[in-house]
């Protein structure tokens, strides 16, 4: 069965057993911690939907409201037949939903597989097949897009899918969110849900399954655990002063591995914080919410960071309780990262994180030298890192290397994926980051560089194999490949060099974007550019030279069309 140990890797039970007795693993579950936050300081405000009210204005949620919601939406589940080990694709924007849903699917053992608004037809359908998902939940319209339409089509390929909820709005042939919970009796159990006959999910159980930027032709699941993720999230709130005080403003995408746990969302509603949720990442809308709403902490990619520093300097808004600014999800320059401080000034954090476990941070006491050129250090006294060559030995200290890690947070493999995970992990059980750093005297990382086939776009993770499987579809493609080049605003964009079928009639690049875009792909894997070549640099052994096909990019052209960071910079 999918949830079974079949499907995933559980840590070996001498590493369980060691990360419980150091105190990583506290035996805690997300349904338990609600509870418990909720009976300790109910009527502190848990969450701030700035635009979530029936009549489009400020919505609050204490904790006390977001734990009985939880209850009465896990117990409408459980009565539509959502039962523990069940896969729900969700797909909410930054709303309070979002929480509500995914705190009552952590009550039951049913586990969200956390997609992206930005994800369309194609990936939608895989996650819903691939986990067997028995529901599905979304907006009615957001962004622009109407989400019912895609489950129509989603529904249409994959039968299995026995529910569609619909968060907001009109359900059109679907059910509405908001029809679906049901009263649960005052005072139920953490996590039982009272005339079900669900056990209590146990904190080694399964939580939810992240996503994985990837570098192969389908995303891969994350499976991930009460106990390790828990950690993570109060180790990170540890080391970024996340406390009952803080006030944490999600400005990515709030199911993003990034501002859900590095300390994102959930390490806040575990220090018993304050979340306040962005409907969108730019200085128009997130300066005014960090004014009205005393935002102290929140966690960008580089390009927005970028774009935040600045706007500062010309805005009216008072920036000043906000203290720490965390940069991750791609390299941040030494350079821009010099600017945030007298730009906001706050402290930045930088953090290289994965959805697979390893999170790195700065540290809010480490000299300005290091914040500004290092990614951090890792979380945890148990983290592993080794740093290696191509033949997996040691490199010399200082020199760059293949970042491997194995800890209490780091997953052993992908769900479901017996061989991707012979090549993504040793045999003793370390991750293939994919990520090429070096090691500082004290123990920093500084990421150098990249050995997967992948692109990051201003923090959104692209795989050159995937998007390459799509345009080869095109009847008129020979040949294609997709390799990541230099741009100024989002640090790396993509570039599909296709090589078209002898006789074919001639295509335009806007061409093959569209017939990508039209294969129902997220926008953000739409090509940026194409360019048509005769033939692709090969290697002394004759394979395709990516390398040598990134160095022959093109001049730089005007900066491309953000994803996760919706409006170009100000141009100087
Ligand atoms: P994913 O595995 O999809 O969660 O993406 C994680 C990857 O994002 C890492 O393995 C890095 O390649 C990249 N990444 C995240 N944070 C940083 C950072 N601060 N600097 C450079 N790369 C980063
Ligand atoms: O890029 C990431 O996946 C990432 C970046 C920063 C992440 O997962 C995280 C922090 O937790």
């Amino acid at each position: 069965m999918s949830g079974s140990a079949a499907a995933w890797h559980p840590w070996p039970e001498e590493y369980a057993a060691r990360y419980r007795a150091a105190g990583w693993w506290r035996g805690e579950t997300f349904g338990s911690v609600l509870r418990e936050r909720a009976a300790a300081h109910p009527d502190r405000i848990a969450l701030v939907d700035p635009a979530g009210g029936a009549d489009g204005g400020r919505r609050t949620w204490t904790y006390a409201e977001l734990d009985a919601r939880a209850d009465r939406m896990a117990a409408g589940f459980a009565a539509r037949g959502i039962a523990p080990g069940d896969k729900v694709v969700v797909q909410l924007p930054n709303t309070a939903e979002f929480f509500e849903v995914v705190f009552a699917l952590f009550r039951i053992g049913a586990l969200p597989v956390f997609a992206l608004p930005a994800h369309r037809r194609t990936e939608i359908s895989y996650f819903c097949s691939f986990t067997g998902a028995a529901a599905y939940v979304i907006p009615s319209v957001h962004g622009g897009h109407d989400y019912r339409e895609l489950a129509a089509a989603v529904r249409a390929e994959v039968p299995g899918l026995r529910e569609v909820f619909v968060a907001d709005g009109d359900p059109g042939a679907f059910t509405a969110l908001a029809d679906v919970p049901v009263p649960v009796p005052v005072g139920a159990l953490p996590g039982a849900l009272p005339g079900a006959l669900h056990p209590v999910p146990a904190p080694e159980d399964l939580a939810f399954l992240q996503l994985s930027g990837g570098s192969t032709g389908v995303p891969k699941l994350i499976p991930r655990t009460h106990d390790d993720y828990i950690y993570s999230l109060w180790a990170s709130n540890e080391i970024c002063g996340v406390d009952a005080d803080s006030v944490y403003l999600v400005a990515l995408p709030a199911a993003h591995n990034f501002p859900l746990s590095s300390p994102g969302s959930l390490g806040t509603l575990y220090a018993g914080g304050r979340v306040v949720l962005a409907p969108q990442p730019v200085p128009d809308v997130a300066f005014p919410l960090i004014e009205s709403e005393g935002v102290t902490i929140t966690g960008l990619v580089p390009p927005l960071a970028l774009l935040w520093t600045e706007a500062a300097a010309h805005t009216d808004r008072d920036l000043s309780s906000l203290e720490v600014l965390l940069v991750g999800g791609a390299k941040f320059s030494e350079e821009a990262a010099r600017r945030v401080r007298p730009g906001l000034g706050c402290t930045l954090q930088q953090v290289f994180g994965m959805a697979e476990g390893l999170v790195n941070y700065t540290r809010l006491d480490d000299p300005e030298e290091t914040v500004v050129t290092t990614q951090g250090r890792p979380i945890s006294p148990d983290d592993e890192i080794r740093i290696v060559d191509d033949e997996d030995r040691e490199v010399p200290p200082g020199e760059p290397g293949h970042l491997l890690t194995r800890g209490p947070y780091t997953i052993r493999g992908y769900w479901n994926a017996p061989e991707h995970n012979a090549r993504s992990f040793t045999s003793d059980g370390f991750y293939r980051t994919g990520d090429i750093v070096r090691t500082t005297p004290t123990g920093h990382l500084v990421v150098e560089g990249r050995a997967k086939d992948q692109i990051n776009r201003g923090g959104e993770k692209i795989a050159a194999e995937e998007v390459e499987n799509h345009i080869l579809a095109h009847p008129a493609v020979h040949d294609a490949n997709v390799v990541g080049e230099p741009d100024p605003y989002l640090g790396e964009r993509t570039c599909a060099y296709v090589i078209l079928r002898e006789g074919a009639e001639a295509l335009r690049p806007a061409a093959v974007k569209k017939f990508v875009r039209e294969r129902g792909l997220a926008a953000y894997k739409v090509p940026d550019r194409v360019e048509f070549v005769s033939a692709f640099p090969k290697t002394g052994v004759g394979k395709v030279s990516k390398r040598d096909l990134r160095t022959a990019a093109a001049p730089l052209p005007r900066p491309a069309t953000p994803a996760l960071t919706p409006t170009p910079p100000p141009q100087h």
